[in-house]
């Protein structure tokens, strides 16, 4: 292919893929107008990358659509997820519960897990990829042809990313049916060239993680990556093959797998330029192959360096021994916006119009895939007035007021051990029983109640200009009153102001803090119809203004009960945001530390004696390479203790994490050194208890009784069972009953009555203690 970018957003400029699944699922619509929504929005696509540069008749526009998730669409395309139970598969119906999903790599996209067992038919049972190529190659009405390349997950990439289905024998791994797999893919491939593709992109992103490797032992993953794409590459008639390893380097795991790689006959590697490094010698094979040189981020939104980069591009042939290069993107553009020009820039709403210049979101990129291209291809001077413009943004974006703030500088460089060390557990543990007085067992929730329709009503009005800000502030208001009302009718014991304020827990702190932009549309897909709008982090941080406090404090003058002060943790913050590329994470952590420090300052001075800092996303930011990790554990750890670090000890210090995964975090939740910890438990009875009491941790838990992700409201025997697990695991004095995330997805009904039983079951197990 010419200049390629790996893939581009699927959920459409406008959220038009979310519409579509939306009006489906709700039967407004057929499963043949979806159908021919979702063509019209693939084929919309594929002209746009044309138009944005893009070569229409090679091969170099990726067909990287999915109706909700590509590992699913790997799974139908084998047969092991029936076509026609797509979507039941994604998201579960009455006969079936729906695949699991996690992290996608180290992105904010999640895919749904395959299961497959030994006895699992495998096929190459669904054609989509043909007929997305097809219908592009000649489309229906008549327009521009474009020929594209299929993008499918590869073969090992999708067994590294499978689960043993239920029932499998012990030992059994999904990789051992490669064979069976490599087989179904052969047949695609040759059905592709049939069709008239010329290239096909196969996905390997599992082959950068060390994690990967899990399992296997070493120089397993090198035979299976030779007998793979040995077989691939023997398939008469088939496609050319680009291998693309994006989020990482190919040569860091025990096996270099770029020389397997390059050793294989595959015609084109795509390797990740910005998370990985380019190989300083030739590599034997790769003369008879393509180097896709993944310059331009896709994990981020930051204008590129087009001369650097181009420079680089240049160098790569002589230095890696390619028998071609050609420049990409580092991933797919999945996981940035659209369009920098769909936000306006006239600074009315609040947005700085600097950044604009500053930005580049998937068209942008695509953009300087397109320059880089053309450069590699006429020289440098050829795209001169690009290159300069670059620079110049570049050069702009350095020198901006708000970007190195010297008081915000100095404030983070002259943190020690004393801002990150709280008084001694015990004594905080005193001080706190006696200024709570709280029972045994205290019953609480993690923050959040319902978002009700008119609680977002009423924020959309306020946002249209169609609320003035009193009356804004008299809903929600009254919505904090019902839900402190509501609480103490339950009978819960530390209660909360429900949030009805926060559109996002991320969202919300980004508007007010300066250092950071949102946008009025960038959105992303997060996983299926579900998207987020990552605030952007451009300037140095800090706090203007109380954030929380009015509100906090409102609730707390309704009740004698003590509320807690709610706020989002710093790594939270930055997983979840799009973050500056010019300072070290763990600087821009110690930052945001600072100002949610003033903010647990300003909490606590007026008289918030419960304050909890959430971290849901403490496993998430967690490097894929084990080298890694040490370092982002101890920055991570350090951000949440000087957050929280200044809170005295008769303050109670709550923390909040989601998902079930927390081995690799275990030792890190223990340095967190929160006084209380509340964690997703439901699900695996109540395993992290002892877990955690195992590693060490010794103050206050909360494993989430009952799982908030369904509507399914919990009998009191079950949580009292749950409860009963907990308090038999450690410490009964230590234990909290609480559910296991936060309520805004859930409606009012199911909330009343499963906090009801949970109030029910935490005093039926306080009396037997
Ligand atoms: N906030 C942010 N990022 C996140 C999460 C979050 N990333 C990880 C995780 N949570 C992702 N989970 C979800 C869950 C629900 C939705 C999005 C991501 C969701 N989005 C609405 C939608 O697509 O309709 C839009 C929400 C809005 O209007 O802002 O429901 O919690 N930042
Ligand atoms: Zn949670």
């Amino acid at each position: 292919p010419g200049g390629t970018i790996l893939g581009y957003p699927r959920i459409g400029r406008r959220r038009e893929l979310k519409r579509a699944l939306e009006a489906h699922w709700s039967g407004r619509t057929s499963a043949a107008e979806l159908a021919e929504t979702l063509a019209a929005l693939r084929l919309a696509t594929a002209r746009h990358l044309v138009a944005l540069g893009l070569d229409a008749g090679d091969g170099s526009v990726p067909g990287s659509f999915s109706p909700y998730d590509h590992v699913l669409d790997a799974a139908v395309l084998l047969g092991i997820e029936p076509a026609d139970r797509y979507f039941a598969a994604a998201r579960g119906d009455a006969t079936r519960p729906p695949l699991e999903m996690t992290k996608w790599f180290d992105t904010n996209y999640h895919y749904l897990v395959p299961e497959i067992g030994p006895g699992t038919p495998v096929s190459f049972a669904d054609d989509a990829p043909v007929r997305w190529f097809t219908e592009a190659a000649q489309p229906a009405d008549g327009g521009a042809p474009v020929v594209t390349r299929p993008v499918v997950v590869g073969p090992v990439t999708f067994l590294l990313l499978a689960t043993a289905a239920p029932g499998a024998p012990e030992g059994f791994r999904p990789l051992d049916r490669l064979d069976d797999v490599v087989t179904a893919y052969g047949e695609l491939l040759a059905a592709l060239g049939a069709a008239g593709a010329p290239w096909v992109q196969l996905d390997e992103p599992a082959l950068v993680a060390d994690t990967a490797t899990a399992g296997l032992a070493p120089g397993e993953l090198a035979a299976a990556v030779e007998r793979a794409y040995g077989s691939l590459t023997a398939v008469a008639g088939r496609p050319q093959i680009l291998v693309a390893a994006p989020y990482g380097d190919l040569r860091t795991g025990d096996d270099d797998l770029l020389a397997v790689l390059a050793a294989s006959d595959v015609e084109a590697i795509a390797v990740d330029l910005v998370r990985g490094e380019a190989p300083s010698r030739p590599v034997p094979g790769l003369a008879t192959t393509t180097l896709v040189a993944g310059l331009i981020d896709g994990h981020n939104i930051w204008r590129a360096d087009l001369a650097a980069h181009l420079d680089q591009a240049a160098a790569l042939a002589a230095t890696t021994g390619a028998g071609a290069v050609t420049v990409g993107t580092s991933t797919s553009l999945l996981h940035v916006p659209h369009d920098v020009d769909d936000e306006t820039w006239d600074g009315t709403d609040g947005r700085d119009p600097r950044l604009a210049a500053w930005l580049a979101f998937a068209d942008q990129k695509v953009t300087e895939v397109v320059t880089l291209a053309n450069g590699l291809r006429h020289g440098a001077d050829a795209v001169g007035a690009q290159l300069a413009a670059a620079s110049a943004a570049l050069a702009d974006r350095a020198a901006a007021a708000g970007v190195v703030v010297p008081a915000v500088r100095d404030r983070a460089a002259a943190l020690g051990d004393d801002d990150a060390t709280r008084a001694p557990y015990a004594e905080r543990a005193a001080a706190q029983a006696d200024r709570l007085r709280l029972p045994a067992l205290p019953t609480t929730t993690i923050g959040s109640f319902p978002q009700t329709p008119q609680i977002r009503a009423a924020r959309n009005a306020w946002a249209r200009g169609a609320a003035t800000d009193a009356e804004y502030r008299t809903a929600m208001r009254d919505e904090i009153a019902a839900v402190i009302t509501l609480q103490e009718e339950l009978g819960l014991d530390v209660l909360v102001h429900g949030e009805p304020e926060r559109n996002d827990m991320v969202q919300y702190f980004a508007e007010q803090l300066d250092g950071f932009a949102v946008t009025a549309g960038g959105w992303v897909q997060s996983y299926g119809s579900r998207c987020v709008r990552p605030p952007i982090l451009w300037g140095d941080v800090s706090r203007p203004a109380p954030m929380t406090v009015e509100w906090t404090s409102y609730a707390q003058s309704l009740t004698t009960r003590p509320v807690k002060g709610m706020l989002t943790g710093p790594v939270t913050i930055l997983a979840w945001s799009f973050v500056r590329d010019d300072l070290p994470l763990a600087d821009v952590a110690a930052q945001v530390a600072l100002a949610l420090r003033d903010e647990v300052g300003d909490l606590t001075a007026a008289g918030t004696a419960v304050v909890q800092v959430d971290e849901p996303a403490l496993r998430e930011l967690l490097p894929l390479r084990r080298a890694d990790q040490p370092a982002y554990l101890a920055w991570s750890v350090r951000a949440f203790r000087v957050a929280t670090g200044g809170a005295g000890p008769d303050v109670q210090v709550h923390t909040h994490l989601c998902y079930s995964d927390f081995g690799e975090v275990i030792d890190a939740i223990d340095g967190l050194d929160a006084d209380v910890t509340s964690l997703e438990a439901a699900r695996s009875r109540m395993e992290i208890v002892p877990e955690l009491h195992e590693a060490g941790y010794a103050r206050g838990i909360g494993p989430g009784v009952w799982d908030i992700h369904s509507p399914r409201v919990p009998t009191t025997a079950e949580v009292t069972e749950q409860l009963t697990l907990a308090v038999r695991a450690v410490d009964p004095a230590l234990v909290w009953a609480n559910p296991d995330c936060g309520l805004k997805t859930r409606g009012y009904e199911e909330t009343t009555a499963s906090l009801r039983n949970l109030v029910a079951a935490a005093h039926a197990v306080r009396a037997t203690l």
